[in-house]
């Protein structure tokens, strides 16, 4: 049972820092407290306060600074103390030992934050999105995350299944009270309700996009020609050499990611193999990966060699060009002032740079970070991002309702139209977490950290 034993944990990474923080949480917190720092009334809430922490022998583990949080005005809503020690290992052991003899159990990861949304501290999406905080590599997907934890996606949610249930109600009158002579043409307007609700959960589901490119990073694909200097940029724009560069065409094989942060956003940068004919089966595959990796692509850097004609380009690329951001980098511009071709793509623009010189580089990220606040990452400032999970369960819940506008259409018996939005509100009830799913919880907190 969640609740009825008092746990703890290190909160901090461990290791040796300044300080640590330990956390307790459950009915015994109090107690702990007034044993542990030897006082018979109730410690003020919310009040740092200095004390000796003793251990069950009476011996001092260490003096350090503890706040006491009430039941009900807490992280997990119950009763908790906090504790924070001098940053050693060996001080934040003794003191999890002593909690442990003391009665406490260890913490499982994410257990606090189970206990919050057990408590209705937190609806799910608020604490998975404590991960994502914790998780966050960039600015953009920090804000994403900070701006869940307040609960926006949650509000939303909630604004469709009162909508939904607002649906229900009325078809649900039909059914209760048939010999009313309700006006039968009313069928319509819940056809429209539905209708409109299907499209407003779609594009929710499809901001689900923006939330994995702001998480794992916009995958950036380097792609050209062979020799062109595709590695050298990588290698420039990353600041130190991590990909092979040689004057042979046909130095790159396989390909290789390195992570780069552009402004608030970040970046996966993919180096490929020179795209062209080849005999060479090792290069033939090579080739092949770039261009899969061409059509996994969020952003294009295409990289032509200013000294050379443009070269003529597989249609799948093209296509993938015409498709997908994309700037067109004209390289090696140190020997050659103006490039020696044009390639002709319209709306695509096109920079003069120098992978070896570094010219033009600064003006690459400008564009590249103009071209993401654009057209690849959150359309809308006010917009809410969903994860993978909640477009899932969205998905799911569309199906339904999709389901009972049809049988509406078809005049089915209202009954099963009801049932299907029911089945609609129980989907999204997943998303919040208004559902009773033990399998689902342990799978979801058993990605926090101990602590957490
Ligand atoms: N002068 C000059 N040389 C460059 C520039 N960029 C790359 N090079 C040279 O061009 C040659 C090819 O560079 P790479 O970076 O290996 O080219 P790549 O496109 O990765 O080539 P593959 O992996 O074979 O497809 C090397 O000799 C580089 O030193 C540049 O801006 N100016
Ligand atoms: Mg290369």
């Amino acid at each position: 049972m969640y609740g009825s034993d008092t746990i703890v944990a290190a909160a901090t990474p461990p290791g040796s820092g300044a300080l640590a923080i330990l956390r307790v949480s459950g009915p015994e917190a109090l107690t702990l407290a007034q044993r542990v720092f030897g006082f018979s009334k109730s410690p003020e809430p919310r009040r740092a306060t200095l004390a000796r922490y003793r251990d069950v022998q009476g011996e001092t583990v260490d003096e350090l600074v503890y706040v006491f949080y009430e039941e009900g005005k807490s992280f997990t809503g119950e009763s908790m103390l906090e504790l924070m020690p001098h940053g050693s290992p060996l001080i934040v052991q003794l003191l999890l030992e002593d909690m442990v003899a003391r009665g406490c159990r260890l913490a499982d990861p994410g257990e606090f934050t189970r206990r919050a949304f057990l408590q209705g501290k937190l609806d799910l999406t608020q604490a998975e999105s404590i991960v994502e905080v914790i998780n966050a590599r960039s600015r953009a997907a920090l804000s994403a995350a900070q701006r869940q934890l307040s609960g926006e996606v949650g509000r939303k949610v909630d604004v469709f299944v009162s909508r939904l249930l607002g649906v229900s109600a009325h078809l649900e009158a039909y059914i209760d009270f048939p010999e009313e002579d309700l006006p039968p043409e009313d069928q319509a307007g819940p056809a429209q309700d539905l209708a409109a609700l299907t499209e407003e959960m779609q594009q929710l589901e499809a901001t689900s996009h923006y939330k994995q490119l702001l998480q794992e990073g916009v995958r950036t694909v380097i792609l050209g020609e062979p020799n062109a200097g595709k590695s050298s940029l990588l290698n420039r724009l990353l600041g130190e050499d991590r990909a092979i560069v040689s004057d042979l065409p046909g130095t790159t094989r396989d390909y290789l990611e390195a992570s780069l942060m552009v402004g608030p956003f970040l970046l996966r940068v993919i180096d490929t193999a020179g795209i062209h004919e080849t005999a060479d089966a090792i290069e033939k595959q090579g080739v092949d990966r770039a261009l899969q990796q061409v059509n996994r692509a969020d952003l294009l850097l295409l990289v032509l060699d200013a000294t050379h004609p443009v070269p003529a380009l597989p249609e799948p690329v093209q296509q993938a060009l015409r498709e997908k951001p994309a700037l067109v980098l004209y390289n090696k511009t140190d020997l050659a002032e103006n490039p020696a071709g044009r390639f002709e793509l319209d709306g695509i623009p096109q920079l003069q740079v120098s992978a070896k010189t570094g010219a033009g580089v600064s003006d690459l990220l400008f564009h590249v970070e103009h071209l993401l606040r654009d057209r690849v990452v959150i359309p809308q400032e006010d917009s809410v991002l969903v994860s993978a999970r909640h477009a899932t369960a969205l998905a799911r819940a569309r199906g339904c309702i999709v389901e009972a506008r049809e049988k509406l259409q078809r005049d089915e018996p209202t009954e099963l139209v009801a049932s299907d939005l029911r089945d609609a509100i129980d989907a999204m009830g997943e998303i919040v977490g208004r559902i009773d799913n033990e399998a689902m919880l342990d799978t979801l907190f058993a990605k926090f950290c101990i602590g957490k």
